[in-house]
């Protein structure tokens, strides 16, 4: 059952308020301190922001994709690393459970993840693997009622906060069809954490690598209980997950242009409001254009992944969703370029919101499939024979 319309209407405005009274004011605290404050952690807890995209039945709030991508919108309009503390939970951490999960794996996990009392993390990529996803070397050999396992994972947002993580290995041959996804406990014995990486951006949220050395987990904890499937599992949760950073990287573009646009009233050259020039007209003008093309895109292709089974997978549909991940990562670029622009030698100072927001978003272009990843799936799919 997906959230009524009346409850959305009620929704939108509460985050609207949340992120502009809570969130933008502690954009500074999180900058400095590399860390977002507990008790906004705690708030977050109780608007069920960790239950976004979790059915009401396992006490979440069930969004439509459509509706997820409003409020991703309006979660984009601050620094991203506070999206980043339940972001894995709503999307990749947990929708593979979800989607392909068995009854009772759905009951034991879901309603910790949507309360936000266990944080997921999604472990998919290692240190030879990254947009060749397929070729993964973690292995996990079957041993009893047991798999063990071993390998590395790397860049594993959320991985020092979890509880958890959606892990895939290989228990087959090489290959898609050799991967299986395991909900994998963090307290296993086994399970160390690497040094947390130093970022470009992003400051506030954690990734770091994950080690795994002879960690025994249950076969039953594999995803769906079939061994194989795994491969499937993680580009489904990948479609979703690249629908919702287009709606991220759209609410960052609204903001970047808001400040650019206070900026531009307001600092003086020549006598006059630089936003009285043209040529600085055009770059927000440039701005706006886009930014309204890629939302456009994003709640058109939201509606098509509502229209289609949502465990379901449909090749028409991965490929829009590639469009307006390709589309919305690479103008939000192009939006905080102009922004810094737009500021002059402002710009390029951190005291400035666009200087920490140049940065956050280029991560956009990398994660949950680089650019070249999204063209790769657009044009097979163009040349696919129907
Ligand atoms: N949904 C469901 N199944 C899918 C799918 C999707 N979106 N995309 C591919 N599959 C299936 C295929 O249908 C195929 O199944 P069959 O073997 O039954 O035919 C299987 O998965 C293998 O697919 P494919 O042959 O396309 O795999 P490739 O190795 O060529 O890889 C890409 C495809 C490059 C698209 C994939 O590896 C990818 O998305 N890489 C980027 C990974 C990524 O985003 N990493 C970020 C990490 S998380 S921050």
């Amino acid at each position: 059952m997906a959230l009524d319309a009346e409850s959305f209407d009620l929704l939108l405005p509460a985050i609207q308020r949340f992120v502009l009274e809570r969130l933008v004011p502690a954009e500074d605290h999180l900058e400095e301190h590399d860390e977002v404050p507990a008790d906004i952690v705690e708030d977050m807890k109780a608007m069920g922001l960790f239950g976004l995209s979790i059915p009401e039945e396992f006490g979440g709030i069930g969004l439509l994709m459509s509706q997820e991508c409003q409020v991703a919108f309006e979660l984009g309009k601050t620094a991203l690393a506070f999206r980043s503390v339940f972001g894995t939970n709503v999307g990749i951490g947990s929708q593979g459970i979800l989607m392909d999960g068995t009854p009772a794996q759905k009951r034991d996990i879901l309603p910790r993840v949507a309360s936000g009392e266990l944080i997921m993390s999604f472990a998919l990529t290692e240190p030879d693997a990254g947009s060749d996803a397929a070729s993964i070397k973690t292995r996990a050999e079957l041993d009893g009622d047991h798999y063990v396992l071993n390998g590395t994972k790397r860049f594993i947002t959320n991985a020092p906060r979890a509880g958890a993580f959606t892990l895939m290995a290989r228990t087959g041959g090489p290959g898609a069809g050799g991967v299986s996804s395991f909900i994998l406990p963090a307290d296993l014995p086994g399970i160390t954490l690497g040094k947390p990486d130093k970022k470009m951006g992003q400051r506030g949220t954690k990734t770091c690598d994950v080690i795994l050395d002879n960690v025994r987990v249950p076969a039953a904890n594999i995803i769906g209980g079939v061994p194989g499937q795994g491969f499937k599992t993680a580009m489904k949760v990948l479609d979703r997950g690249r629908l919702h950073i287009s709606a991220v990287a759209c609410g960052m573009a609204q903001r970047i242009l808001e400040e650019s646009v206070a900026y531009a009233r307001e600092r003086k050259q020549f006598g006059k409001a630089i936003g009285e020039f043209q040529l600085i007209q055009a770059m927000l003008a440039d701005s706006q254009a886009e930014l309204l093309a890629g939302w456009s895109l994003v709640q058109k292709v939201a509606k098509r992944f509502d229209a289609k089974p949502a465990h379901l997978s449909d090749p028409d549909v991965s490929m829009r969703v590639s469009c307006s991940k390709l589309f919305c990562t690479e103008m939000v670029g192009r939006v905080a370029d102009r922004g810094v622009q737009v500021h002059g030698g402002a710009g390029y100072i951190n005291e400035y919101k666009v200087e920490r927001f140049y940065r956050d978003v280029r991560l956009l272009r990398l994660y949950e499939g680089t650019t070249q990843i999204q063209q790769i799936i657009i044009g097979r799919e163009l040349l696919r024979e129907h």
